[in-house]
């Protein structure tokens, strides 16, 4: 693809981003013609492994990375890729302090990698490409948790081959809990009041089967579906307790940005970033995240009961889920006005690192470079405190996502006014199209001379295309 292409894709993905409209052409969507099936919102198995979270008797969790198929629409099954279930998998429980060891079994026919997203561990238990696990053997992630209450998840991590195999359904969230949101009244009865959302878009094929065919146009923009997905259920109705709800949300899609919400305009607390909790509650109306971000929210359900309301998508106009406030608190809780302290690092006053996201000749690459697991591309030194700056030199969404660490944003195209709802840690941040932002990184812990993190952009379709790098820490 030249150059000029690229940049008239540019100017139709603004008009597409302006409008709402993610364009199409990739395949016909057939799912809006097909009849879903009504659910109640999917709460993915609790996994809480066994074993005493020792060194010498670590919790395991047992894994399976399997095919299946699962129930969208009433006019049959789609053939399906999940974790141990018929879509995604289960919500794996981790307390920071313990050691894991978390089992992953391949099933496939094909070779996959299973990553950490938002875990501070070694290199060598990412679970990036370096880890692949071929067809028909397991790996397993072993360490010491080491990090404050957060909300992560798994997902594959396979070389060219990660967006394929997230849009088949093999994702799972990761809840880490320790002894500040121990102490914490916030909503954490699993499934009753601390509801993981693992949101998503899909398209379908008239034989109702996932269509994973995205066109240049899609893969620059992104390849959005007409069939929203929340834990794999469409518009599914969750039951309410008239009392404060917390969502642990995740955009889980390929390559959508979405803008959330509810219906009635309502506001709702955001108390933490991807990896951590704010140091406050920030009152929001609206959410964005991009592709990989998380973000936990509090809503106040309590004088509701009777009432139903929607958590929903704003740019497509899409509804998530349908809540109905239908039953009274068995107990409650007041959500409290601080959350915890976060280590503010001073940046340097120069940047110390830039990365420059681009296209050329149909690659999507970082620094002119296109992902090369010989090359290493960056060496960081453990302690050093650095202040990178990524630029989206083009027309779309991008985003920025590292490995093995949180950072925190210093600026957004120049501002170091940072959102009260991004003032936290992060491990993936939106760079709207021809901006740029700061951030703080310091690698604190895991050296190792022979096995890279990675960093890349997470709209999936650009990371297998080549916007990828890799670091060393040492
Ligand atoms: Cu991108």
């Amino acid at each position: 693809m030249e150059r000029r292409e690229f940049l008239t894709l540019s100017g139709a993905a603004a008009v597409a981003l302006l409008t709402g409209c993610g364009g199409g052409g990739g395949g016909n969507d057939a799912g809006s013609t097909l009849t879903p099936i009504a659910k109640s919102l999917p709460i993915p198995p609790s996994l809480t492994g066994t074993g005493a979270g020792t060194a010498s008797d670590p919790k395991v969790y047992e894994l399976r990375v399997q095919s299946s198929s699962h129930d969208f629409f009433h006019e049959g099954k789609t053939a399906t890729y999940a974790v141990n279930g018929t879509f995604l998998g289960p919500t794996l429980f981790l307390r920071d302090g313990e050691d894991v060891s978390i089992k992953y079994e391949n099933t496939l026919s094909e070779t996959i990698s299973m990553h950490g997203h938002g875990m501070h561990l070694p290199a060598n238990m990412d679970g990036s490409a370096w880890q692949n696990i071929a067809a028909g053997t397991t790996w397993s992630a072993k360490y010491t948790v080491n990090q404050k209450a957060c909300t992560n998840w798994y997902h594959p991590h396979t070389l060219k081959q990660t967006s394929e195999q997230v849009y088949k359904g093999i994702a799972g969230m990761i809840i880490i809990e320790d002894a500040e949101s121990d102490a914490l009244d916030l909503p954490k009865r699993y499934g009753i009041d601390d509801i993981p959302l693992v949101l998503q878009d899909r398209k379908f094929d008239n034989a109702v089967q996932l269509l994973y065919s995205p066109n240049m146009h899609e893969v620059m923009t992104g390849y959005i579906g007409d069939t929203f997905l929340a834990n794999g259920a469409i518009e599914p109705t969750f039951d309410a307790e008239a009392k404060e709800i917390r969502f642990r949300i995740l955009n889980g899609s390929n390559s959508s940005m979405y803008k959330i919400g509810f219906s009635d305009g309502r506001a709702f607390k955001q108390i933490a970033t991807d990896n951590a909790f704010l140091e406050s509650p920030v009152s929001m109306t609206s959410l964005v995240l991009s592709p990989a971000e998380r973000a936990e929210i509090v809503v106040d359900l309590s004088g509701d009961i009777g009432k139903s309301i929607e958590l929903k998508e704003f740019l497509y106009n899409k509804t998530f889920v349908k809540i109905n406030v239908s039953k009274s608190a068995s107990a409650t809780t007041t959500l409290p006005s601080a959350l915890t302290t976060l280590t503010r690092l001073v940046p340097p006053s120069t940047v110390t690192r830039t990365f420059t996201l681009e296209a050329s000749d149909g690659n999507f690459t970082i620094n002119n470079k296109v992902m090369d697991l010989n090359r290493i591309d960056e060496t960081v030194y453990l302690d050093d405190i650095e202040l990178w700056e990524i630029t989206n030199t083009m027309g779309v969404n991008h985003n920025f996502h590292m490995h093995g660490t949180h950072f925190q944003l210093i600026s957004r195209n120049g501002n170091t006014s940072i959102p009260a709802n991004e003032d936290g840690y992060k491990d993936t941040v939106w760079i709207p199209a021809d901006e740029s932002v700061q951030i703080v990184v310091k690698m604190t812990d895991y050296t190792d001379i022979t096995v890279p993190y990675m960093y890349h952009c997470h709209f999936l379709e650009h990371e297998d295309r080549g916007m990828m790098g890799q670091f060393i820490v040492r």
